[in-house]
């Protein structure tokens, strides 16, 4: 755990085979590069925006400021989040083994366990309603009892970066940067709160799935979902991008660095040069404005590469075309 992680959000690994985490760090790339491929995707006009917090409502430690000018060439990015059905065509294809697979165990929300009492290996420091769960991964979202029937089209959970990055590899995509998360996600409008606008539930209807109630106990679910929704539910933004605000975070290229919006480049911003977490944006369904409102389309998280949870997923990018020469 570094310095920068928020444990609320998401916790770091805690391998129940403490001897796996050798072999994480020490693989390398696992799936051969595919073919360029934009399937899914949606084809951003690149821009300027001004990215960054401009209401004063992020955490100073997420360092979400200053507002700063960036401009983007045009790229391609997922409308949605990579589903359990992508992510088994993935696997089915190449083998991957998840790190929270190499590990034995992943963080699953405790109010979602479905696992015998042997499975539970302990509480995240900081965060108790962060399980530790024996056999939790991405087929067995919950644990040893549960599994992804009825949700093929819900966002795979349980991937790591290094998971999420070897998906983007295989399928001819990557990851995207942050700066490009944050274009994409804001849809089009300019210094807003959310990707739809400045009201959370416009009309009183909620656009995003979030946490209602009494966090971490009660949850009333009025957005429909205690846990994962699927990656269509609610209206895209004004990009067509469905879910950039709640239901799981999203793993983005770059390193994650609180003072980098002081020192970023301009022009497509690739993030610092090294860092011992990536960063994640989006917030979850665990996110509440009483303790944690980085569901916000500013707003920023990080993670180990290896660490993997019930709320953590992905989306992938891609260039306007493939790289000639
Ligand atoms: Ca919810």
């Amino acid at each position: 755990m570094t310095s920068e992680h928020h444990p609320c959000c998401t916790p770091a690994a805690a391998p129940a085979d403490p001897a796996a985490s050798h072999q994480v760090a020490r693989r390398g790339p696992q799936t051969t590069a595919g073919a360029f491929s934009k399937r899914g995707q949606v084809l951003l006009a690149g821009g300027e925006f001004a990215m960054g917090d401009g209401f004063g409502e992020g955490y100073p430690a997420d360092g979400e400021t200053p507002v700063h000018a960036v401009r983007l060439p045009s790229f391609h990015i997922d409308a949605t989040a990579v589903t359990n059905a992508n992510f088994a065509t993935f696997v089915k294809a190449t083998g991957h083994v998840t790190d929270a697979e190499r590990y034995g165990s992943s963080a699953v929300f405790h109010l979602a366990v479905d696992a015998p009492s042997s499975d539970i290996l302990g509480g995240a420091a900081g965060a108790p309603w962060w399980v530790n769960v024996r056999g939790a991964h991405w087929r067995r979202p919950d644990g040893a009892r549960s599994d992804t029937k009825g949700r093929d089209n819900h966002p795979v959970v349980h991937v790591s970066w290094n998971d999420a990055a070897a998906y983007a590899r295989w399928a001819g995509k990557r990851l995207p940067t942050e700066a490009e998360w944050e274009y994409a996600a804001r849809g089009g409008l300019s210094g807003r709160r959310y990707p739809w606008g400045d009201d959370l539930t416009p009309g009183g209807r909620w656009r995003c799935n979030i946490w209602q109630g009494r966090f971490p106990d009660v949850n009333t679910a009025e957005d429909g979902y205690l846990t994962t929704a699927p990656v269509k539910a609610y209206r895209p933004n004004g990009f067509g991008l469905w879910n950039t605000s709640g239901n799981v975070w999203e793993w983005c290229g770059d390193w994650f660095s609180p003072s980098y919006y002081a020192e970023s480049a301009t022009d497509a911003p690739q993030g610092p040069q090294a860092g011992t977490a990536r960063v994640i944006r989006g917030g979850s369904y665990l996110c509440h404005d009483s303790y944690c409102n980085r569901y916000r389309v500013a707003a920023r998280s990080s993670n180990t590469p290896d660490s993997s949870s019930g709320n953590m997923g992905f989306r992938c990018a891609n260039d306007r075309a493939p790289a000639t020469g």
